[in-house]
């Protein structure tokens, strides 16, 4: 009997380990993974700020008053004591009850999923994390029993050993991923955290030169459509940053090197305090496929650029700035265009805000025309005036074209390829961009027929997209549509379907569309 109780507790004592282990590893994976597709809110951070919010203000008063700034730290530790404890006892219950412990895992993600979508900074990525997190927490959780289970339950003379050891070797590596992630993760997530909590305490300073107002009718009403400006929240990300670089605006620094006559440092408190503009720029990707949505127009906050180079005094001879960002990743950008009246900005402020961490805070590049890899320096700290002949920028030998202007190309956002729609006036819809020529023109043509002019929308400025829509009888019937921009020079986009490498994809964005009766 007194054997008996033993084993039993010794038992329970690995399966509460099991429990532990494995939410331990989903819990870190879930931390890790955040910070690459959802800098700014991981499943941790997420229930803690929505525990944070549904405090009363006496206790949040009282917390920080018992922890001062370690409140933050002493929350979290909280929660891992409660996770744990409960982990504990899901690893208990599992033992006993096939998949009842992985259901509390399950829980978990769903908390996780419930706590993200109450964030303002809540992504599709950032809502996946948890889930992802769970099924790796719930996997492990199975696999860790089964192999506990099997170790003690009746196993022929001299086999518990083997057994027990493949156990122990299971659970000691959760233990050590979970311990490894975990020092990473808090690192990453602190230091993120910080500076989050910075940007959200900045003050941006008004642009002496404002935005020029959105033209009346320039957003056209049609269901389906994308907003004129894309929120923050849905404008694509694109960069090689493996986790996304926390700077400090307070030690940041930008430094002018290179063929210039005076080498300049520049401080962020400078940088605000120069005479900003605010404009709205679309900018886009060089890997957007035809008909893709790896492109984004908002209202940048910043300082000229060419305002800056002035001051540093560009040498004769040199014809290209490699921008820099802190993690290392170049771009190489014509002098001209920066030099030129165009509105290319240092910016600060993106619709609105203080950049956001994944978007390159505290200060980027922005220049109207060129796509975003010679161009959009995110976590910007040196502008190298140099000369093409001298210096590449990070895609150049891999690939892609030195220069990269974009593409005058057009979308049809609506109706979406595929869908059905009812006979009739058809009402198609979209976008068309050329930045810095502006659009002078949008088409469509039915089943290669003849081209029908669109009713393009005031643009914003030239440097964004427009949009465009057209209404045409169709018969039910099977319908191949394509659109065609063409910009304020009289040139029309390229017809042959070309790839993304090296230097933008060309085509015509063509639809089915399916018309019943
Ligand atoms: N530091 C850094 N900046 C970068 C990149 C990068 O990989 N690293 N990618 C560029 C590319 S290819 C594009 S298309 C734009 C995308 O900017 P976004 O992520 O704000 O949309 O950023 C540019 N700036
Ligand atoms: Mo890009």
């Amino acid at each position: 009997m007194r054997r008996d109780g033993n084993v039993h507790d010794r038992n329970s004592r690995w399966a509460a380990a099991s429990g532990v282990v494995a939410a331990g590893t989903g819990l870190v994976l879930g931390e890790l993974l955040a910070g690459l597709v959802s800098p700014s809110v991981s499943p941790m951070t997420a229930v803690g700020g929505a525990v944070i919010d549904a405090v009363p203000p006496g206790v949040k008063d009282a917390a920080i008053a018992l922890f001062g700034t370690a409140d933050k730290i002493a929350l979290l530790t909280g929660m891992v004591l409660v996770i744990a404890a409960l982990a504990a006892l899901a690893g208990i219950i599992e033992q006993r009850r096939r998949f009842a412990g992985v259901a509390i895992i399950a829980v978990f993600g769903l908390v996780g999923v419930a706590a993200v979508l109450t964030r303002p900074q809540m992504t599709p990525n950032a809502v996946a994390v948890p889930l992802v997190a769970a099924v790796v927490g719930g996997i492990l959780l199975r696999l860790l029993t089964r192999r506990l289970g099997e170790w003690q339950g009746r196993a022929p003379e001299g086999v518990e050993g083997a057994r027990r050891r493949t156990f122990m070797r299971a659970l000691a590596g959760g233990a050590a991923v979970t311990a490894v992630g975990g020092v990473l993760a808090a690192g990453w997530r602190g230091a993120a955290a910080g500076i989050n909590e910075a940007r959200q305490r900045l003050q941006l300073p008004d642009a002496g030169s404002p935005a020029p107002a959105i033209p009346a009718g320039a957003e056209v009403s049609l269901d389906g459509m994308e907003p004129l400006v894309t929120p923050n929240r849905d404008f694509y990300r694109i960069d090689t940053a493996l986790s996304v670089p926390a700077i400090d605006p307070d030690k940041w620094m930008l430094r002018v090197t290179g063929m210039v006559d005076h080498e300049i440092e520049l401080g962020f408190a400078e940088l605000l305090a120069k005479p900003l503009i605010e404009r709205h720029v679309t900018i886009a990707c060089v890997s957007n496929e035809v008909g893709g949505d790896l492109i984004g127009n908002a209202r940048w906050l910043g300082w000229p650029v060419r305002e800056l180079l002035a001051m540093a005094g560009p040498q004769t001879g040199a014809d290209m700035v490699l921008s820099r960002s802190s993690d290392g990743w170049t771009a190489g950008t014509p002098l001209e265009v920066l030099m030129d009246s165009r509105d290319a900005i240092l910016a600060v402020g993106m619709n609105g805000e203080p950049l956001p961490l994944e978007h390159g805070f505290p200060v980027r590049m922005i220049v109207p025309g060129l796509y975003g890899y010679v161009s959009a320096t995110k976590w910007l700290t040196e502008l190298k005036v140099t000369r093409f002949a001298d210096d590449v920028g990070y895609w150049t030998p891999r690939g892609w074209s030195a220069r990269g202007p974009i593409k005058t190309s057009s979308r049809i956002d609506v109706p979406r390829t595929g869908r059905q729609v009812a006979a009739g006036k058809v009402m198609f819809g979209g976008v068309a961009w050329a930045q810095h020529n502006g659009i002078g023109k949008v088409e469509l043509r039915v089943n290669r027929g003849p081209w029908q002019m669109a009713a393009l929308a005031p643009g914003i400025s030239l440097d964004t997209w427009y949009q465009w829509t057209l209404g045409i009888d169709l018969a039910p019937g099977q319908y191949e549509v394509q659109v065609r921009a063409t910009n304020l020079k009289g040139e029309p986009q390229k017809e042959e379907s070309r790839p993304v490498a090296p230097d933008g994809a060309t085509g015509f964005h063509t639809i089915r569309v399916d018309v019943r009766p």
